[in-house]
Formats: C-alpha cells, sequence, structure tokens
C-alpha cells in the first residue's frame, strides 16, 4: 500500500473503458494507450490502470508509475444481469510489472456469488504476494431499484471490507451526508472515488474537494482526465486538493 499512497492518499488514472465501453470514450489522440502512459508518467499519478493486453503493450516499467491490472472485464454490449468474469490471474498481473490488482464486483446481480467466489481467490492469491485488491463496486441488475441510494452504497462498501478488499472504488451520489456514512461502513477499506463522464472544471473541482474532506483516500479517475484539451492543468489542480 506504501507504494500506491503518498500522504496516505491516491490518484489513480483508469484507463479501461476501451473493453467497458468501447472506443466510443476515445478521440484520435486519447484512443492511443502510448499516450495515457505519457500522461501517467508526466502528471506523476500514484498508478494507471490498464486491462493485462494494454498493460502487455504499453506498460513503462522504467516509469515509475505503480501499474495496477484490472483482472475482469466485460463488455456494454450485453444485456441483463451483469457478470464479469475474471481474465487475467495475480500471477499474470504481478508478472507485468502490478503493484495492485483490481476486480470488478456488480453487487445484488444475480450472479454475484460467482464474482465473490473468483474475488476471494483473487484477495487469497494477491495477498500471499503482498499485493494490493482494489475492488469496483457498482451495483446493478433486476434487483437494484436505485445504484445511488445511501443503502446500496454502504452495503457495497462494507461487502468490500468483508471480502477483504484493500480499497474500494465507488461513484458519488453527490451526497455528502450518504458519503460519510459509505466511508465508515468500509472500515479499514480505502474509499476511493470514480470520476464519471466528463464534468466542467468548477463542477469536477468542487466535487473532489467535497469527497475528501469527509476520509476518502483518493480518486480512481479516468475520462475526467483523459478526455480534457488540457488535462496537465487539471491533474495540478487536483493534486493541490487530494494530496495538501
Ligand atoms: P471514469 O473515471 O472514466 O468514469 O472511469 C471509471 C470506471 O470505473 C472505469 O474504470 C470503468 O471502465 C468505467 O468507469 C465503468 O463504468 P460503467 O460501468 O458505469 O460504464
Amino acid at each position: 500500500m506504501k507504494r500506491l499512497l503518498k500522504n496516505g492518499k491516491c490518484i489513480f488514472l483508469a484507463y479501461d473503458q476501451g473493453l467497458e465501453h468501447g472506443p466510443t470514450d476515445f478521440n484520435d489522440e486519447n484512443v492511443d494507450p502510448a499516450y495515457i502512459m505519457e500522461l501517467a508518467e508526466k502528471g506523476k499519478f500514484s498508478g494507471i490502470i490498464f486491462q493485462k493486453g494494454i498493460a502487455e503493450k504499453y506498460y513503462k516499467k522504467e516509469s515509475g508509475i505503480p501499474l495496477i491490472v484490472k483482472l475482469n472485464g466485460k463488455t456494454r454490449l450485453e444485456e441483463g444481469d451483469p457478470i464479469s468474469y475474471q481474465l487475467c490471474s495475480v500471477d499474470e498481473a504481478i508478472k507485468l510489472g502490478a503493484k495492485a490488482v483490481g476486480y470488478t464486483i456488480y453487487v445484488g446481480s444475480k450472479h454475484e456469488g460467482e464474482m465473490f467466489k473468483e474475488f476471494a481467490n483473487i484477495v487469497r492469491e494477491a495477498h500471499e504476494q503482498d499485493t494490493p485488491v482494489i475492488v469496483w463496486m457498482y451495483p446493478r441488475g433486476e434487483n437494484i431499484k436505485d445504484e445511488f441510494s445511501k443503502e446500496i452504497l454502504a452495503y457495497s462498501a462494507r461487502i468490500a471490507l468483508e471480502l477483504g478488499a484493500d480499497m474500494v472504488k465507488m461513484k458519488y451520489n453527490h451526497n455528502l451526508e450518504d458519503l460519510k456514512w459509505i466511508v465508515k461502513s468500509a472500515g479499514k477499506t480505502h474509499v476511493l472515488i470514480a470520476g464519471g463522464s466528463k464534468a466542467s472544471d468548477e463542477e469536477l473541482l468542487k466535487e473532489v474537494k467535497e469527497v475528501m474532506s469527509v476520509g476518502v483516500t483518493g480518486l480512481a479517475i479516468g475520462r475526467n482526465i483523459w478526455q480534457r484539451e488540457n488535462p496537465y492543468e487539471m491533474i495540478c489542480k487536483l493534486k493541490e486538493v487530494v494530496f495538501k
């Protein structure tokens, strides 16, 4: 964990959207993973999140930026209750240079149990090799009436703690009182907030200031960085807020 945190905080650059959403999120520049690797290096992010294929071909070990390999993933093309299967093992990720591994669980999906089982094995294997585990907790599926309700978000955070995750990445429902309870429910599991689709500079900075005031550890942010015309300006501003 020490490799990932500075003053107990972190900002990870997420770039697994190519699998989750398709190239629809990209333009001529950010469609190239080499551009993102350069962004992570120059912006001195706390970590870069890649799927295995991108990590193999584009991760630059000499950058010193910690690699986080996302072990499962799915497309947006399948309908019904979501399931995201493991596609890369902990050992493979570590061989690629990973300093942490990531996995998404769709809480409430009828396939939740399968994801719990895969995740339990990942936690065991990763912790045996002193590698932290980050879980993306996204409540989804027919049983989930409101994926942004306080109850379901706090339940998701608690599940992350119960299952042994070191960090839990969640979406923010724009209610600070709810977030306080969510952070408490996560206990010693660090809470990270996902970036979401591109917001204005003012909106994003306001939101980040807000979430950092209630004990959140940091951000795992993608589109809100690499879809900007001048990402470096925003990175500096975000660092001011998160680390200072
Ligand atoms: P953004 O910061 O671009 O929102 O990325 C965060 C993230 O968790 C990605 O890691 C992931 O690809 C994506 O969101 C999945 O979001 P969704 O399931 O809502 O499409």
